[in-house]
Protein backbone atom coordinates (compact mmCIF):
# COMPACT_ATOMS: atom_id res chain seq x y z
CA UNK A 1 0.00 0.00 0.00
CA UNK A 2 1.20 3.35 -0.83
CA UNK A 3 2.85 4.86 2.69
CA UNK A 4 0.47 8.42 2.58
CA UNK A 5 -2.74 6.33 2.27
CA UNK A 6 -1.43 4.35 5.21
CA UNK A 7 -0.61 6.92 7.00
CA UNK A 8 -3.97 8.59 6.91
CA UNK A 9 -5.63 5.34 7.66
CA UNK A 10 -3.70 4.93 10.52
CA UNK A 11 -4.17 8.82 12.05
CA UNK A 12 -7.77 7.83 11.66
CA UNK A 13 -7.84 4.39 13.53
CA UNK A 14 -6.01 6.65 16.11
CA UNK A 15 -7.95 9.85 16.35
CA UNK A 16 -11.58 8.39 16.04
CA UNK A 17 -10.59 4.49 17.54
CA UNK A 18 -14.02 3.98 18.53
CA UNK A 19 -15.78 4.78 15.17
CA UNK A 20 -15.54 1.34 13.75
CA UNK A 21 -18.03 1.43 10.86
CA UNK A 22 -16.36 5.11 9.87
CA UNK A 23 -12.89 3.50 10.44
CA UNK A 24 -13.96 0.18 7.98
CA UNK A 25 -15.44 2.87 5.49
CA UNK A 26 -12.87 5.01 5.20
CA UNK A 27 -9.53 2.03 5.06
CA UNK A 28 -11.77 0.48 2.40
CA UNK A 29 -12.01 3.80 0.12
CA UNK A 30 -8.53 4.39 1.08
CA UNK A 31 -7.21 0.91 0.31
CA UNK A 32 -8.07 1.69 -3.38
CA UNK A 33 -6.67 4.88 -3.93
CA UNK A 34 -3.36 3.38 -3.19
CA UNK A 35 -3.28 3.15 -7.17
CA UNK A 36 -4.47 6.66 -7.87
CA UNK A 37 -2.10 8.13 -5.42
CA UNK A 38 0.75 6.56 -6.48
CA UNK A 39 0.66 7.81 -10.24
CA UNK A 40 -0.96 11.51 -9.65
CA UNK A 41 1.15 12.89 -6.51
CA UNK A 42 -1.15 16.25 -6.92
CA UNK A 43 -3.43 14.59 -4.17
CA UNK A 44 -0.62 14.48 -1.24
CA UNK A 45 1.04 17.64 -2.51
CA UNK A 46 -2.89 19.34 -2.03
CA UNK A 47 -3.18 16.97 1.27
CA UNK A 48 -6.94 15.92 -0.22
CA UNK A 49 -7.07 12.61 1.94
CA UNK A 50 -6.67 14.34 5.39
CA UNK A 51 -8.86 16.64 4.34
CA UNK A 52 -11.47 14.58 2.79
CA UNK A 53 -11.60 12.28 5.67
CA UNK A 54 -12.96 15.36 8.19
CA UNK A 55 -16.39 16.16 7.62
CA UNK A 56 -16.82 19.87 6.82
CA UNK A 57 -19.66 20.29 9.50
CA UNK A 58 -21.36 18.22 11.88
CA UNK A 59 -24.21 19.27 13.78
CA UNK A 60 -25.72 17.65 17.25
CA UNK A 61 -28.95 18.65 19.07
CA UNK A 62 -31.15 17.21 21.76
CA UNK A 63 -34.18 15.87 20.13
CA UNK A 64 -37.24 16.24 23.10
CA UNK A 65 -40.79 14.78 22.21
CA UNK A 66 -43.94 13.85 24.09
CA UNK A 67 -45.55 10.66 23.51
CA UNK A 68 -49.42 9.69 23.63
CA UNK A 69 -49.33 9.67 27.65
CA UNK A 70 -47.97 13.35 28.25
CA UNK A 71 -44.55 11.51 29.13
CA UNK A 72 -41.24 13.40 28.24
CA UNK A 73 -38.81 11.39 25.89
CA UNK A 74 -34.88 12.74 24.28
CA UNK A 75 -33.18 11.73 21.66
CA UNK A 76 -29.99 12.25 20.14
CA UNK A 77 -30.00 14.38 16.27
CA UNK A 78 -27.22 14.83 14.11
CA UNK A 79 -26.58 15.93 10.30
CA UNK A 80 -22.52 14.95 9.20
CA UNK A 81 -22.31 18.10 6.22
CA UNK A 82 -19.20 15.83 4.92
CA UNK A 83 -18.51 17.43 1.38
CA UNK A 84 -19.91 19.90 -0.55
CA UNK A 85 -16.90 20.16 -3.36
CA UNK A 86 -19.75 18.78 -6.12
CA UNK A 87 -22.82 20.59 -5.09
CA UNK A 88 -25.47 20.73 -1.76
CA UNK A 89 -24.67 18.36 0.50
CA UNK A 90 -27.00 15.53 -0.52
CA UNK A 91 -28.16 12.10 1.37
CA UNK A 92 -30.88 10.55 3.37
CA UNK A 93 -32.01 10.78 7.04
CA UNK A 94 -32.11 7.33 9.29
CA UNK A 95 -34.05 6.54 12.20
CA UNK A 96 -33.49 3.72 14.07
CA UNK A 97 -32.03 2.60 17.37
CA UNK A 98 -29.17 1.47 16.42
CA UNK A 99 -28.03 4.61 15.07
CA UNK A 100 -24.70 6.55 16.46
CA UNK A 101 -22.12 9.06 15.12
CA UNK A 102 -19.95 6.27 13.75
CA UNK A 103 -22.73 4.64 11.61
CA UNK A 104 -23.89 8.25 10.17
CA UNK A 105 -19.75 9.24 9.39
CA UNK A 106 -19.57 5.99 7.50
CA UNK A 107 -22.56 6.73 5.70
CA UNK A 108 -21.87 10.38 4.99
CA UNK A 109 -18.69 9.26 3.58
CA UNK A 110 -19.51 6.57 1.31
CA UNK A 111 -22.19 9.36 0.14
CA UNK A 112 -19.66 11.61 -1.37
CA UNK A 113 -18.10 8.72 -3.96
CA UNK A 114 -21.80 7.59 -4.62
CA UNK A 115 -23.47 11.21 -5.19
CA UNK A 116 -20.03 12.15 -7.57
CA UNK A 117 -20.57 8.72 -9.75
CA UNK A 118 -24.41 9.48 -10.23
CA UNK A 119 -22.86 12.39 -11.91
CA UNK A 120 -25.25 15.11 -11.09
CA UNK A 121 -24.27 18.00 -8.54
CA UNK A 122 -24.14 16.52 -5.59
CA UNK A 123 -22.02 16.85 -2.32
CA UNK A 124 -22.35 14.25 0.05
CA UNK A 125 -24.23 14.15 3.63
CA UNK A 126 -26.50 12.34 6.26
CA UNK A 127 -28.45 12.36 9.25
CA UNK A 128 -30.50 10.95 11.57
CA UNK A 129 -31.30 10.07 15.02
CA UNK A 130 -31.42 6.75 17.13
CA UNK A 131 -35.28 7.18 17.41
CA UNK A 132 -37.05 3.61 17.63
CA UNK A 133 -40.37 3.56 15.50
CA UNK A 134 -41.22 0.96 16.55
CA UNK A 135 -44.61 0.51 18.38
CA UNK A 136 -44.73 3.98 18.10
CA UNK A 137 -48.49 6.22 17.42
CA UNK A 138 -48.61 8.35 14.60
CA UNK A 139 -48.98 11.36 16.94
CA UNK A 140 -45.73 10.33 18.69
CA UNK A 141 -44.03 9.76 14.95
CA UNK A 142 -45.75 13.21 13.94
CA UNK A 143 -44.12 15.28 17.26
CA UNK A 144 -40.77 13.51 17.27
CA UNK A 145 -40.43 14.81 13.56
CA UNK A 146 -41.53 18.31 14.39
CA UNK A 147 -39.19 18.27 17.12
CA UNK A 148 -35.83 16.91 14.76
CA UNK A 149 -36.98 19.66 12.00
CA UNK A 150 -37.44 22.28 14.67
CA UNK A 151 -33.63 22.17 15.04
CA UNK A 152 -32.29 21.17 11.73
CA UNK A 153 -34.35 23.32 9.89
CA UNK A 154 -31.55 26.22 10.57
CA UNK A 155 -28.88 23.96 8.85
CA UNK A 156 -30.38 22.85 5.66
CA UNK A 157 -31.65 24.68 2.39
CA UNK A 158 -32.56 23.75 -1.19
CA UNK A 159 -28.85 25.46 -1.83
CA UNK A 160 -27.38 24.04 1.41
CA UNK A 161 -28.13 20.73 2.49
CA UNK A 162 -31.06 18.84 1.00
CA UNK A 163 -31.60 15.53 2.98
CA UNK A 164 -34.03 12.52 1.93
CA UNK A 165 -35.24 9.18 3.16
CA UNK A 166 -33.31 6.25 4.60
CA UNK A 167 -33.82 2.97 7.24
CA UNK A 168 -37.01 4.26 9.50
CA UNK A 169 -37.99 7.41 7.03
CA UNK A 170 -40.27 7.19 4.03
CA UNK A 171 -42.87 9.28 2.46
CA UNK A 172 -44.75 9.60 5.59
CA UNK A 173 -41.65 10.99 8.04
CA UNK A 174 -40.76 13.33 5.35
CA UNK A 175 -43.62 14.80 5.24
CA UNK A 176 -43.72 15.58 8.96
CA UNK A 177 -40.77 17.19 8.43
CA UNK A 178 -41.46 18.68 5.62
CA UNK A 179 -44.29 20.39 6.65
CA UNK A 180 -42.31 21.70 9.66
CA UNK A 181 -39.80 23.07 7.59
CA UNK A 182 -42.70 24.80 5.46
CA UNK A 183 -44.02 26.81 8.73
CA UNK A 184 -40.50 27.49 10.47
CA UNK A 185 -39.63 29.19 7.04
CA UNK A 186 -42.26 30.11 5.23
CA UNK A 187 -40.71 28.99 2.20
CA UNK A 188 -42.00 26.22 -0.25
CA UNK A 189 -38.91 24.68 -1.81
CA UNK A 190 -37.11 21.61 -2.76
CA UNK A 191 -35.57 21.22 0.83
CA UNK A 192 -36.45 17.71 1.01
CA UNK A 193 -36.17 14.78 -1.40
CA UNK A 194 -38.97 11.52 -1.79
CA UNK A 195 -41.64 14.00 -1.15
CA UNK A 196 -45.35 12.50 -1.73
CA UNK A 197 -46.36 12.96 -5.97
CA UNK A 198 -49.00 15.42 -5.48
CA UNK A 199 -46.58 18.21 -3.36
CA UNK A 200 -43.00 18.27 -5.38
CA UNK A 201 -41.89 14.33 -4.98
CA UNK A 202 -41.03 12.56 -8.07
CA UNK A 203 -41.94 9.60 -9.72
CA UNK A 204 -40.24 6.77 -9.86
CA UNK A 205 -37.97 7.94 -6.38
CA UNK A 206 -40.21 5.00 -4.50
CA UNK A 207 -38.77 2.51 -6.62
CA UNK A 208 -35.89 4.05 -7.80
CA UNK A 209 -33.05 2.48 -5.01
CA UNK A 210 -34.31 -0.94 -6.01
CA UNK A 211 -34.80 -0.36 -9.55
CA UNK A 212 -31.16 0.75 -9.91
CA UNK A 213 -29.48 -2.24 -7.84
CA UNK A 214 -31.17 -4.48 -10.60
CA UNK A 215 -30.05 -2.21 -13.71
CA UNK A 216 -27.05 -2.62 -12.42
CA UNK A 217 -27.14 -5.92 -11.87
CA UNK A 218 -28.45 -7.02 -15.07
CA UNK A 219 -25.36 -4.82 -16.62
CA UNK A 220 -22.86 -6.69 -14.39
CA UNK A 221 -24.25 -9.88 -15.84
CA UNK A 222 -23.64 -8.76 -19.45
CA UNK A 223 -20.01 -8.46 -19.31
CA UNK A 224 -20.69 -12.42 -18.26
CA UNK A 225 -22.57 -12.81 -21.85
CA UNK A 226 -25.75 -13.72 -19.07
CA UNK A 227 -28.94 -11.99 -18.27
CA UNK A 228 -31.42 -12.29 -15.35
CA UNK A 229 -33.48 -14.21 -17.36
CA UNK A 230 -34.39 -17.43 -15.39
CA UNK A 231 -31.77 -16.50 -12.43
CA UNK A 232 -32.49 -17.31 -8.56
CA UNK A 233 -32.10 -14.22 -6.56
CA UNK A 234 -31.66 -13.79 -2.52
CA UNK A 235 -32.93 -10.65 -1.17
CA UNK A 236 -32.58 -9.57 2.67
CA UNK A 237 -34.85 -6.72 4.10
CA UNK A 238 -38.44 -6.36 3.34
CA UNK A 239 -38.10 -2.53 3.53
CA UNK A 240 -38.37 0.27 0.54
CA UNK A 241 -34.85 -1.27 -1.29
CA UNK A 242 -35.89 -4.77 -0.99
CA UNK A 243 -39.43 -4.06 -2.36
CA UNK A 244 -38.00 -1.92 -5.48
CA UNK A 245 -35.39 -4.88 -6.03
CA UNK A 246 -37.89 -7.38 -5.82
CA UNK A 247 -40.45 -5.40 -8.37
CA UNK A 248 -37.70 -4.92 -10.92
CA UNK A 249 -36.21 -8.28 -10.86
CA UNK A 250 -39.33 -9.70 -11.72
CA UNK A 251 -40.13 -7.75 -14.38
CA UNK A 252 -36.48 -8.77 -15.74
CA UNK A 253 -37.88 -12.42 -15.73
CA UNK A 254 -35.73 -13.29 -12.49
CA UNK A 255 -37.40 -15.46 -9.51
CA UNK A 256 -36.70 -13.70 -5.84
CA UNK A 257 -36.80 -16.83 -3.36
CA UNK A 258 -35.80 -14.52 -0.22
CA UNK A 259 -36.69 -11.55 2.20
CA UNK A 260 -35.72 -11.31 5.55
CA UNK A 261 -36.26 -9.26 8.72
CA UNK A 262 -34.78 -9.23 12.22
CA UNK A 263 -36.48 -12.34 12.84
CA UNK A 264 -35.38 -14.32 10.41
CA UNK A 265 -35.99 -14.95 6.76
CA UNK A 266 -38.50 -16.51 4.37
CA UNK A 267 -37.99 -18.80 1.51
CA UNK A 268 -40.43 -18.78 -1.27
CA UNK A 269 -39.86 -21.48 -4.14
CA UNK A 270 -42.59 -20.34 -6.32
CA UNK A 271 -41.18 -16.60 -6.10
CA UNK A 272 -42.27 -13.15 -4.25
CA UNK A 273 -43.67 -12.06 -7.06
CA UNK A 274 -47.98 -10.52 -8.04
CA UNK A 275 -49.63 -9.38 -4.30
CA UNK A 276 -47.18 -11.02 -2.71
CA UNK A 277 -44.78 -8.46 -3.88
CA UNK A 278 -47.95 -5.39 -2.62
CA UNK A 279 -48.00 -7.78 0.74
CA UNK A 280 -44.34 -6.77 1.42
CA UNK A 281 -46.04 -2.97 2.01
CA UNK A 282 -48.64 -3.73 4.57
CA UNK A 283 -45.69 -6.15 6.22
CA UNK A 284 -43.66 -2.49 6.29
CA UNK A 285 -46.58 -0.30 7.28
CA UNK A 286 -47.98 -2.57 10.03
CA UNK A 287 -44.85 -1.52 12.35
CA UNK A 288 -44.32 -5.26 13.33
CA UNK A 289 -41.21 -5.67 11.99
CA UNK A 290 -41.77 -9.33 11.16
CA UNK A 291 -41.04 -10.93 8.03
CA UNK A 292 -42.81 -14.03 9.43
CA UNK A 293 -46.23 -12.93 8.85
CA UNK A 294 -45.27 -13.09 5.14
CA UNK A 295 -44.77 -17.00 6.00
CA UNK A 296 -48.07 -17.72 7.79
CA UNK A 297 -49.68 -15.79 4.92
CA UNK A 298 -48.45 -17.29 1.98
CA UNK A 299 -48.04 -20.97 3.51
CA UNK A 300 -43.95 -20.52 2.81
CA UNK A 301 -40.72 -22.00 4.62
CA UNK A 302 -39.84 -19.56 7.78
CA UNK A 303 -36.00 -19.96 8.84
CA UNK A 304 -36.12 -18.28 12.49
CA UNK A 305 -33.19 -16.13 13.00
CA UNK A 306 -31.21 -16.66 10.17
CA UNK A 307 -29.87 -14.87 7.23
CA UNK A 308 -30.41 -15.70 3.41
CA UNK A 309 -27.30 -16.39 2.39
CA UNK A 310 -27.62 -20.14 2.90
CA UNK A 311 -29.79 -20.34 0.11
CA UNK A 312 -28.57 -21.98 -3.49
CA UNK A 313 -29.20 -18.83 -5.41
CA UNK A 314 -26.79 -17.08 -8.88
CA UNK A 315 -27.50 -13.67 -7.70
CA UNK A 316 -27.72 -12.26 -3.67
CA UNK A 317 -29.14 -8.52 -3.18
CA UNK A 318 -28.23 -7.73 0.69
CA UNK A 319 -31.13 -4.65 0.68
CA UNK A 320 -30.98 -4.27 4.88
CA UNK A 321 -28.17 -2.77 6.45
CA UNK A 322 -24.74 -2.59 6.80
CA UNK A 323 -22.30 -5.65 7.69
CA UNK A 324 -25.53 -7.84 6.81
CA UNK A 325 -22.60 -10.49 5.12
CA UNK A 326 -19.85 -11.94 7.18
CA UNK A 327 -17.42 -14.08 6.05
CA UNK A 328 -19.26 -17.00 6.88
CA UNK A 329 -22.02 -15.73 5.05
CA UNK A 330 -19.81 -14.92 1.99
CA UNK A 331 -18.57 -18.41 1.81
CA UNK A 332 -21.79 -20.28 1.95
CA UNK A 333 -22.82 -17.99 -0.99
CA UNK A 334 -19.95 -18.74 -3.10
CA UNK A 335 -20.33 -22.67 -1.95
CA UNK A 336 -23.70 -22.67 -3.27
CA UNK A 337 -22.88 -21.39 -6.56
CA UNK A 338 -23.76 -17.57 -6.25
CA UNK A 339 -21.43 -15.34 -9.16
CA UNK A 340 -23.07 -12.54 -8.15
CA UNK A 341 -23.43 -10.33 -5.36
CA UNK A 342 -24.58 -6.33 -5.93
CA UNK A 343 -25.06 -4.33 -3.06
CA UNK A 344 -28.90 -2.26 -2.04
CA UNK A 345 -27.98 -1.50 1.60
CA UNK A 346 -24.92 0.34 2.33
CA UNK A 347 -21.68 -1.44 3.25
CA UNK A 348 -23.59 -4.53 3.06
CA UNK A 349 -20.51 -6.80 3.15
CA UNK A 350 -17.77 -7.25 5.80
CA UNK A 351 -14.31 -6.67 4.32
CA UNK A 352 -13.52 -10.85 4.89
CA UNK A 353 -16.55 -10.84 3.11
CA UNK A 354 -15.54 -9.11 0.25
CA UNK A 355 -12.29 -10.45 0.26
CA UNK A 356 -13.66 -13.85 -0.07
CA UNK A 357 -15.89 -12.78 -2.94
CA UNK A 358 -13.07 -11.06 -4.97
CA UNK A 359 -10.85 -14.51 -4.59
CA UNK A 360 -13.15 -16.70 -5.91
CA UNK A 361 -14.48 -14.79 -8.67
CA UNK A 362 -17.49 -13.27 -8.29
CA UNK A 363 -18.64 -10.30 -9.25
CA UNK A 364 -19.51 -8.06 -6.61
CA UNK A 365 -20.61 -4.37 -6.72
CA UNK A 366 -20.47 -2.29 -3.65
CA UNK A 367 -23.35 -0.17 -2.48
CA UNK A 368 -21.86 2.87 -3.05
CA UNK A 369 -22.24 2.32 -7.16
CA UNK A 370 -25.02 -0.14 -7.10
CA UNK A 371 -27.25 1.27 -4.57
CA UNK A 372 -26.68 4.93 -5.90
CA UNK A 373 -30.03 4.69 -8.23
CA UNK A 374 -31.78 6.53 -5.13
CA UNK A 375 -30.20 9.56 -4.85
CA UNK A 376 -29.59 9.70 -8.20
CA UNK A 377 -33.34 10.20 -8.66
CA UNK A 378 -33.76 12.65 -5.86
CA UNK A 379 -30.87 14.43 -7.59
CA UNK A 380 -33.54 14.47 -10.34
CA UNK A 381 -36.72 15.07 -7.93
CA UNK A 382 -34.46 18.40 -7.29
CA UNK A 383 -33.95 19.51 -11.12
CA UNK A 384 -37.76 18.68 -11.65
CA UNK A 385 -38.52 21.24 -8.38
CA UNK A 386 -36.11 24.31 -9.68
CA UNK A 387 -38.15 23.79 -13.08
CA UNK A 388 -41.14 23.48 -11.26
CA UNK A 389 -42.95 20.48 -13.22
CA UNK A 390 -42.90 17.18 -13.02
CA UNK A 391 -41.74 14.45 -15.71
CA UNK A 392 -43.75 11.61 -15.93
CA UNK A 393 -42.75 8.59 -14.82
CA UNK A 394 -41.22 6.92 -18.21
CA UNK A 395 -38.45 9.38 -18.52
CA UNK A 396 -37.65 9.41 -15.14
CA UNK A 397 -37.20 5.83 -14.96
CA UNK A 398 -35.12 6.32 -18.36
CA UNK A 399 -32.71 8.66 -17.10
CA UNK A 400 -32.36 6.29 -13.49
CA UNK A 401 -31.87 3.46 -15.89
CA UNK A 402 -29.38 5.55 -18.36
CA UNK A 403 -27.36 7.33 -14.61
CA UNK A 404 -27.08 3.76 -13.39
CA UNK A 405 -25.71 2.39 -16.94
CA UNK A 406 -23.10 4.87 -17.32
CA UNK A 407 -21.87 4.74 -13.55
CA UNK A 408 -21.51 0.61 -14.51
CA UNK A 409 -19.45 1.60 -17.02
CA UNK A 410 -17.06 4.46 -15.28
CA UNK A 411 -16.52 1.31 -12.60
CA UNK A 412 -15.54 -0.77 -15.36
CA UNK A 413 -13.21 1.82 -17.04
CA UNK A 414 -11.43 2.95 -13.82
CA UNK A 415 -10.78 -0.69 -12.40
CA UNK A 416 -9.70 -1.26 -15.81
CA UNK A 417 -7.39 1.61 -16.41
CA UNK A 418 -5.95 1.24 -12.70
CA UNK A 419 -5.00 -1.84 -13.10
CA UNK A 420 -7.66 -4.72 -12.14
CA UNK A 421 -10.41 -5.67 -14.08
CA UNK A 422 -13.73 -6.94 -12.80
CA UNK A 423 -12.71 -4.89 -9.08
CA UNK A 424 -15.81 -2.86 -9.31
CA UNK A 425 -14.62 -1.80 -5.59
CA UNK A 426 -11.86 -0.32 -6.88
CA UNK A 427 -13.83 0.87 -9.57
CA UNK A 428 -16.20 2.97 -7.92
CA UNK A 429 -13.80 4.32 -5.02
CA UNK A 430 -11.31 5.72 -8.10
CA UNK A 431 -14.05 6.91 -10.16
CA UNK A 432 -15.95 8.36 -7.62
CA UNK A 433 -12.98 10.28 -5.64
CA UNK A 434 -11.57 11.51 -8.74
CA UNK A 435 -14.04 13.83 -9.49
CA UNK A 436 -14.30 15.21 -5.74
CA UNK A 437 -10.26 15.56 -5.29
CA UNK A 438 -9.94 17.57 -8.51
CA UNK A 439 -12.71 20.25 -7.59
CA UNK A 440 -11.38 20.09 -4.00
CA UNK A 441 -8.36 21.59 -5.52
CA UNK A 442 -10.02 23.92 -7.93
CA UNK A 443 -11.78 25.52 -5.04
CA UNK A 444 -8.18 25.88 -2.90
CA UNK A 445 -7.98 25.18 0.85
CA UNK A 446 -11.21 25.02 2.11
P1 LIG B 1 -36.37 0.55 5.37
O1 LIG B 1 -36.52 1.16 6.70
O2 LIG B 1 -37.47 0.68 4.38
O3 LIG B 1 -36.01 -0.99 5.51
C1 LIG B 1 -34.87 -1.43 6.18
C2 LIG B 1 -34.88 -2.94 6.30
O4 LIG B 1 -33.67 -3.41 6.91
C3 LIG B 1 -35.96 -3.44 7.19
O5 LIG B 1 -36.35 -4.72 6.81
C4 LIG B 1 -35.24 -3.38 8.55
O6 LIG B 1 -35.80 -4.07 9.59
C5 LIG B 1 -33.91 -3.94 8.22
N1 LIG B 1 -32.91 -3.45 9.19
C6 LIG B 1 -32.58 -2.18 9.47
N2 LIG B 1 -31.63 -2.11 10.41
C7 LIG B 1 -31.37 -3.36 10.75
C8 LIG B 1 -30.47 -3.93 11.67
N3 LIG B 1 -29.64 -3.20 12.43
N4 LIG B 1 -30.46 -5.29 11.74
C9 LIG B 1 -31.27 -6.05 10.95
N5 LIG B 1 -32.14 -5.55 10.07
C10 LIG B 1 -32.18 -4.23 9.96
O7 LIG B 1 -35.01 1.14 4.77
P2 LIG B 1 -34.47 1.17 3.29
O8 LIG B 1 -35.02 0.03 2.52
O9 LIG B 1 -34.64 2.55 2.81
O10 LIG B 1 -32.91 0.95 3.53
C11 LIG B 1 -32.28 -0.34 3.45
C12 LIG B 1 -30.81 -0.16 3.14
O11 LIG B 1 -30.66 0.50 1.87
C13 LIG B 1 -30.02 0.71 4.13
O12 LIG B 1 -28.70 0.21 4.22
C14 LIG B 1 -30.00 2.07 3.46
O13 LIG B 1 -28.91 2.84 3.90
C15 LIG B 1 -29.85 1.65 2.02
N6 LIG B 1 -30.24 2.64 1.02
C16 LIG B 1 -31.47 3.23 1.05
C17 LIG B 1 -31.80 4.15 0.07
C18 LIG B 1 -33.14 4.77 0.01
O14 LIG B 1 -33.35 5.57 -0.90
N7 LIG B 1 -34.07 4.46 0.89
C19 LIG B 1 -30.85 4.53 -0.97
C20 LIG B 1 -29.61 3.79 -0.94
C21 LIG B 1 -29.33 2.90 0.04
P3 LIG B 1 -36.07 -3.20 10.94
O15 LIG B 1 -37.53 -3.23 10.95
O16 LIG B 1 -35.35 -3.89 12.01
O17 LIG B 1 -35.57 -1.80 10.79
O1 LIG C 1 -28.07 5.96 1.04
C1 LIG C 1 -28.66 6.67 0.21
O2 LIG C 1 -28.15 6.93 -0.88
C2 LIG C 1 -29.98 7.20 0.55
N1 LIG C 1 -30.49 6.91 1.62
C3 LIG C 1 -30.68 8.14 -0.39
C4 LIG C 1 -30.20 9.56 -0.20
C5 LIG C 1 -30.94 10.60 -0.99
O3 LIG C 1 -30.61 11.78 -0.78
O4 LIG C 1 -31.84 10.29 -1.78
Amino acid sequence: MNSYVSQVIEEVKQRYFWEKEFIQAVTEVLESLSLVIDKEPKYKKYRILERIVEPERIIFFRVPWTDDKGEIHINRGYRIEFNSALGPYKGGIRFHSSVTLSILKFLAFEQIFKNSLTGLPMGGGKGGSDFDLKGKSEGEVMRFCQSFMTELFRHIGPDTDVPAGDIGVGAREIGYMFGQYKRLKNEFTGVLTGKGLNWGGSLIRPEATGFGVVYFAEEMLKTRKESLEGKRVAISGFGNVAWGATIKANELGAKVVTLSGPDGYIYDEDGVKGEKIDYMLEMRASGRDCVKDYADKFKVKFVANRRPWEVKVDVALPCATQNEIDENDAKNLIKNGCKYVVEGSNMSSTPQAIEAFLSNNILYAPGKASNAGGVATSGLEMSQNSMRLQWPREEVDKRLREIMVKIHQSCVDAAKDYGTPGNYVNGANIAGFKKVADAMIDQGLV
